[in-house]
């Protein structure tokens, strides 16, 4: 695994805020595709208010009546009786019993585009892809994956989209990254980590998908299919967190799976219960998606280098996106929430890891 020489490859420094209001405090977890001869990242930017005033914080949030942002007041002088500050992505409120109750995000994010010839140096557009839309919208588009349907010549784009009422995955559909078809939300909260695969296996779609249940269960990864990417069924367990180790806390797809003649290959993300983000690999049935063939049972990447340890939320690699060309992965990853990196690996060595 070779990380590129020159991570991050995209910084807040390159990209320009959303509104004059607002200040960029992240890039990150992006989806990636090659279209001709150019590399596409979608980009999840984040942003919160540039200046804060004396006495509140506020936070944006999207107001579907108004169609535009506003600004939600927390008074300072309430804060600490009130809110749990403590996690520099949420705001929780205090004495709500059993239940952790998030209250607040501390951003609002949205997708932006970044154009490259070399997969390296990356241009990222002035504006946001496409505009906030609807009540589900409300704290924003989070973490976008893409999936070129070969059969069709058409992308989908998944990402998280993030209300009080919910994280839940939605769907757009594109050809050309200018027009979109917005499907809605394909499944409901809680969930994230949609990746839709690239081939129709027996007439079906897939998607790995991410529930998060609240009593029985954990965080794991399930697969489930639809005859037309609207309605999803057949839900099926692939794969639950381990017992103990870097992937105990939660686990969620990263890349869409990439179809190889041994099986589905899956790069897919990790934590661990503090929150420490790896990245992993596993190799599916090409038919029963829910039958791991191979997993690696250590991660493939684990926060190490500087921009990994350290940033808005220190100790992440989060994948949404990888091209594959001529035997060889380029992941591109989240850094601790607000940069981009990449870095390389060989089929073979991925092989390895599998065995291992
Ligand atoms: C969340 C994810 C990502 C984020 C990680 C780490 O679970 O949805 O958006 O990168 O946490 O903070």
């Amino acid at each position: 695994m070779i990380r590129e020489p020159k991570n991050p490859i995209i910084t807040t420094a390159n990209v320009k805020p959303s509104h004059d209001f607002l200040k960029v405090d992240g890039v990150f977890n992006c989806g990636a595709v090659k279209m001709g001869d150019e590399y596409l990242l979608l980009c999840r930017v984040a942003e919160s208010c540039a200046e804060q005033p004396e006495d509140a914080v506020c936070i944006p949030i999207y107001d579907e009546v108004l169609d535009g942002l506003k600004l939600e007041r927390l008074a300072r002088k309430e804060i600490d009786c009130l809110y749990d500050m403590s996690d520099s992505r949420m705001i929780y409120k205090k004495n709500t019993g059993s239940i952790r109750k998030i209250k607040y995000l501390t951003s609002i994010s949205h997708l932006r585009l970044a154009r490259s010839r070399d997969g390296v140096n990356f241009t990222v557009e002035e504006k946001p892809l496409l505009p906030f839309s609807g009540r589900y919208e409300r704290w924003g588009m989070e973490d976008p994956r893409i999936t070129y349907l070969e059969e069709e010549g058409r992308y989908c784009i998944t990402y998280t989209a993030v209300s009080e009422v919910g994280a839940m995955p939605a769907l757009l559909i594109t050809e050309d990254f200018q027009n979109f078809q917005r499907i809605g939300c394909i499944f409901p909260p809680e969930n994230k980590d949609v990746v839709i695969f690239p081939r129709k296996i027996r007439g079906l779609y897939y998607a790995f998908h991410r529930p998060v249940p609240s009593e029985i269960g954990m965080p794991d990864i399930w697969v489930s299919t639809s005859p037309d990417l609207i309605h999803w069924g057949n839900h099926r367990h692939v794969c639950g967190v381990s017992e103990e180790g870097w992937e105990n806390g939660r686990i969620g797809s990263g890349i869409p799976p990439f179809w190889t003649k041994e099986g589905w290959l899956h790069i897919y993300h990790g934590a661990d219960t503090r929150n420490r983000y790896c990245l992993g690999a596993m190799l599916t049935d090409l038919e029963n998606t829910d039958k791991i063939l191979k997993k690696a049972s250590k991660p493939i990447l684990e926060p190490e280098a500087s921009y990994e340890t350290e940033g808005f939320f220190g100790g992440v690699v989060f994948t949404c996106g990888g091209v594959l060309e001529n035997s060889r992965l380029s992941v591109y990853y989240g850094a601790a929430d607000d940069k981009i990196a990449k870095a390389e690996f060989s089929m073979e060595e991925i092989q390895q890891a599998l065995e291992q």
